[in-house]
């Protein structure tokens, strides 16, 4: 990425329309122009002072705080002035166009962030970190989002790398010495660096899951033949009548989609349509959506009558349900409904696929339910030390665990440093790329450009 140093940016940093203070904020390497016109005087680095804001004309724009920032004791790095006048669109619109007319360029998304990263100020991980602040949507994933920001979550996966560092100085040596290479490789101390290493990359992976679900939370879909009691589940989960529940088999024909947050973590909630063959133009078309959503959810919820299945398992329920469920969802869960009309226990059915017994009706056995599919998607009971994270740092983890394991096995069965090495090569630049030290501009582009303007 070829930084134009030239290039001033300016955006509106407070949320867009009527608020108390409204800044507008500027980033470059020729601020000091800007500060003489808007200005019109000199201002020392990080001293408030109070100000008019000039137009190009002399009329004044409005008035308020202004603060320097000299370059590189700033966020992005480079020169930075705040403008903190009032919050209104027209007036900070009318500030935006006089810094323009002095050259500034408006920012993209994620600029001035992508300018901190680029400057060093922030690693990637610490970057995406302020955006996920900005967007937390429970105290849990905020605090989370504050740890990854403060750098917990880059300062393990540094650590890590470090280690793999070592080992590697190690390897790459006996590789220089094949006299003495096998004496090299066969060193316990290898073996147990590289477990070691193993542990705390499968122990930074389970924290970043439970990052990621923070932040991203859970799709879950509610399927199944008609009259199950798909909404009625829905509607206890979200503790309101929000769907239409009847008796009459073939109720629900839209999606219904309802957003709560549990424990934190964001649901999203979406009741479908009873599954079934249908004549009926509209049901058909309920069934067609049914399964668009079944086919991308995390978690799908498969609800069954309880008083009319024999043999409950997901595949025995209906096998054909099962076949054209696709592979690629992340879980299916059966969900055996109305159990106040049977003799089941509610919770979790032992000896089976994933089964769990509810009452939506009493609400019972719902709780054991949410908990299983926190648990699949990652969630730790104690929590308290996760940090943020997202789906591609959880992917980049993983890819470095499989090349340790990779190394580790190479090093037992063949004892050639050079596959180790590869290995460990591999594993490092996959942890590079968390923290931004290996990335290609797309990626960057891709993680800069979700955030919002002004940051
Ligand atoms: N006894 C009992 N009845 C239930 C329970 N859950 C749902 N019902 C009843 O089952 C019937 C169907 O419930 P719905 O929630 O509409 O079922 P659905 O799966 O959404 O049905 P469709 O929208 O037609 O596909 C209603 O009469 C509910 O009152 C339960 O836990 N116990
Ligand atoms: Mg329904």
């Amino acid at each position: 990425m070829v930084l134009n140093s030239l290039d001033t940016i300016v955006a509106i940093a407070t949320p867009a329309g009527v608020g108390g203070i409204g800044v507008v904020r500027l980033s470059g390497n020729d601020i000091k122009k800007f500060i003489l016109s808007i200005l019109g005087e000199e201002i020392q680095p990080r001293m408030a002072s109070y100000h008019k804001f000039i137009g190009s004309d002399g009329e004044c724009l409005d008035t308020g705080i202004a603060l320097y920032f000299s370059a590189p004791n700033s966020f992005t790095g480079e020169e930075i002035l705040e403008l903190q006048g009032h919050g209104g669109s027209v007036v900070q619109d009318r500030l935006i166009q006089r810094c323009v007319e002095l050259g500034a360029r408006v920012a993209r998304p994620g600029e001035f962030s992508e300018r901190a990263f680029l400057n060093g100020k922030l690693d990637l991980a610490e970057a995406e970190a302020v955006a996920d602040l900005v967007e937390a949507g429970s105290v849990q994933a905020a605090r989370s989002a504050v740890r990854s920001m403060c750098g917990d979550f880059s300062r393990e996966i540094k650590n890590v790398v470090n280690s793999l560092k070592d080992i590697r100085v190690f390897v790459e040596a006996s590789i220089d010495f094949p006299e003495e290479e096998i004496e090299f490789l066969t060193d316990p101390k290898i073996l147990q660096t590289l477990e070691n290493i193993e542990n705390r990359l499968g122990d930074i992976i389970n924290k970043a899951r439970h990052g990621v679900l923070l932040r991203d939370g859970l799709t879950i879909v509610l399927a199944g033949r008609p009259n199950a009691g798909k909404s009625s589940i829905l509607n206890c989960l979200v503790g309101s009548e929000e769907a239409i529940v009847t008796a009459e088999a073939g109720t629900t024909r839209d999606v219904l989609r309802k957003a709560v947050v549990v424990n934190g973590i964001p649901l999203q909630l979406i009741d479908t349509a009873g599954l079934r063959e249908t004549t009926s133009i509209v049901e058909k078309e309920g069934i067609r959506r049914a399964w668009a959503e079944i086919e991308v959810a995390d978690c799908v919820l498969y609800v069954v009558d309880a008083t009319e299945v024999s043999n409950p398992s997901v595949n025995t329920v209906w096998p054909d349900f099962y076949r054209k469920f696709p592979e690629s969802t992340a879980s299916l869960t059966l969900v055996l409904n109305k159990i106040d009309l049977t003799d089941l226990a509610p919770g979790e059915m032992i000896n089976n696929d994933p089964a769990f017994c509810v009452s939506a009706k009493y609400r019972t056995g719902i709780n054991a339910l949410i908990n299983h599919l926190f648990q699949q998607a990652g969630f730790l009971d104690r929590g308290q030390g996760a940090f943020s994270a997202r789906g591609r740092h959880v992917s980049a983890l993983k890819s470095a665990l499989s090349h340790v394991t990779s190394g580790k096995q190479q090093l037992i069965q063949s004892g050639s440093g050079e596959l180790v090495a590869e290995d460990l090569r591999q594993a490092q630049n996959s942890l590079s790329e968390i923290t931004g030290n290996i990335t290609s501009d797309e990626l960057l582009g891709e993680i800069f450009s979700s955030f919002c303007i002004g940051k």
